[in-house]
This record gives C-alpha cells, sequence and structure tokens, in this order.
C-alpha cells in the first residue's frame, strides 16, 4: 500500500529530509532510554543527584508524538540502556566509573541494581510503555547501533528516516544519532523531545547537530513533526 507523503519540516539548518522525501513507511521514530534508571524517582540520574525535573521534561511532548506517529503506521522503537545480570557485557572502566558518583552500576539501590536488564529501574516509564507489537532494543552501551541489531531491523523494514527522541541529548541521543549518520540514514532529533541531565548541554548537543550545514542531520521540535504527519493522513 503507498503511503502518504509526508510535507518537509521548517528543521535547523535545512528543510529536513535533504531529500524531502519521507512518509510512514521509511520513516522510524526512535525513542531513546525513557526509563526509571533515567527519569524516575530512585533511579540512576536521581542517585547521581541530578535534577530529574530535566529527563523528565520530554514525557509530554514524546506522548503526543507517539499518538500521531502511531496513527501513521510508522516503525516505532524503544530503546532500552541495561546489563545482563551477571554483568558479563559490563566495561571495568564503565562500572568504576558509576562508582565515583555514587550511583555504581550493577549495586542495589532504591530501583534496584542500577542499570541491570530486569530490575524496576530498568523498566520504560509507564507513560510512554511500549506497545506489544513494537520493536524494543535492549543496549548496552550508549549508543543504540553498539551490540544490537537496530540495523538490520531498519535496513529489513526499508527505513532511510530517523525521529530521534529521548534521553540523555548529549550521551545516548547523540551517540545514536551520529552512529546513524555514518550509517547514511537522515536524522531529525527533536528540541522538545530530548532532555539532558543539564541544561546547558542539551542546548549544546543541539547546537552542534546544526554545525557544518547539519553535520549529523538537523534540528526541529514535535509540533513541526505532529503537523507535517496529521495533515497527510487527515
Ligand atoms: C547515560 C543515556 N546518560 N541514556 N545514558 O548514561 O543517555
Amino acid at each position: 500500500m503507498a503511503q502518504a507523503a509526508f510535507k518537509p519540516i521548517a528543521a535547523e539548518p535545512y528543510l529536513w529530509p535533504f531529500d524531502q522525501q519521507w512518509s510512514a513507511a521509511d520513516t522510524a521514530l526512535i525513542v531513546i532510554d525513557m526509563q526509571i534508571d533515567f527519569c524516575g524517582p530512585g533511579g540512576y540520574v536521581d542517585t547521581m543527584g541530578y535534577d530529574i525535573s530535566l529527563t523528565r521534561a520530554p514525557i509530554e511532548p514524546i506522548k503526543r508524538l507517539l499518538e500521531v506517529m502511531r496513527a501513521a503506521g510508522a516503525t516505532i522503537i524503544h530503546t532500552r540502556e541495561g546489563h545482563r545480570p551477571d554483568l558479563s557485557d559490563l566495561p571495568a572502566n564503565k562500572q568504576w566509573r558509576s562508582r565515583q558518583i555514587g550511583a555504581g552500576i550493577g549495586d542495589p539501590g532504591p530501583c534496584g541494581k542500577i542499570l541491570v536488564r530486569g530490575e524496576p529501574g530498568w523498566n520504560i516509564i509507564e507513560e510512554l510503555a511500549p506497545l506489544p507489537h513494537e520493536v524494543v532494543l535492549d543496549k548496552p552501551g550508549k549508543g543504540s547501533f553498539c551490540a544490537t541489531d537496530l540495523e538490520l531491523i531498519l535496513r529489513t523494514r526499508g527505513i532511510r528516516n530517523l525521529v530521534l527522541t529521548g534521553i540523555t541529548t548529549d550521551v545516548c541521543v547523540h551517540t545514536t544519532m551520529r552512529e546513524a549518520n555514518d550509517r547514511g540514514f537522515e536524522c531529525l532529533i527533536l528540541r522538545d523531545c530530548t532532555g539532558a541531565t543539564d541544561l546547558g548541554n542539551h542546548h549544546a548537543a543541539l547546537k552542534m547537530v546544526t554545525m557544518q550545514g547539519g553535520v549529523f542531520g538537523a534540528v526541529g521540535d514535535s509540533t513541526m513533526v505532529i503537523e507535517a504527519v496529521q495533515s497527510a493522513i487527515r
């Protein structure tokens, strides 16, 4: 079935996507690490002492966007950062660094063992719970392409365009965007659907994308995407 073409997005620094061709058939919405550990009370980010209101800010905008992208029939992919219960995929330096800031990965915390698969803190928050048919990808690192089958899934579905949301802007979202860009995917990161543990880092990470003509892709916001998608599917 032919999918309705979406209008291009007036993103920064260019009209996205570069070839102005996007539809539900060739686009995936990626929702990165919206887990209790990153935005819930007692999770990893909270235990490190950062302000979780910053990482919770994208929840409502992502929720609205999810509704529209689901209605359009786009591929939705959720990621979860976390390690195997035996910690066999946890590099010693990652664990050591997390202990320096008082939130040791694999150590017990208020939401169970920090960043460990199957523990309460590792779950995606209820507000953004994946639907049964949506892809949920477990990743041990910051980038969503490292040690996962994400690229295979995207190529198998004929996805060329990625809309990136989630947390944190400067770490897992940025790493994923860079990995995707190097693989030839056309990326759009959404300002209001991302958040960092530091507001300055959020703004800096978005600004980085806009350099060199859009070095990793382009920056937009959810209202632009919602408007483009809704006007095509109405
Ligand atoms: C971090 C992430 N910040 N999801 N992970 O460690 O950005």
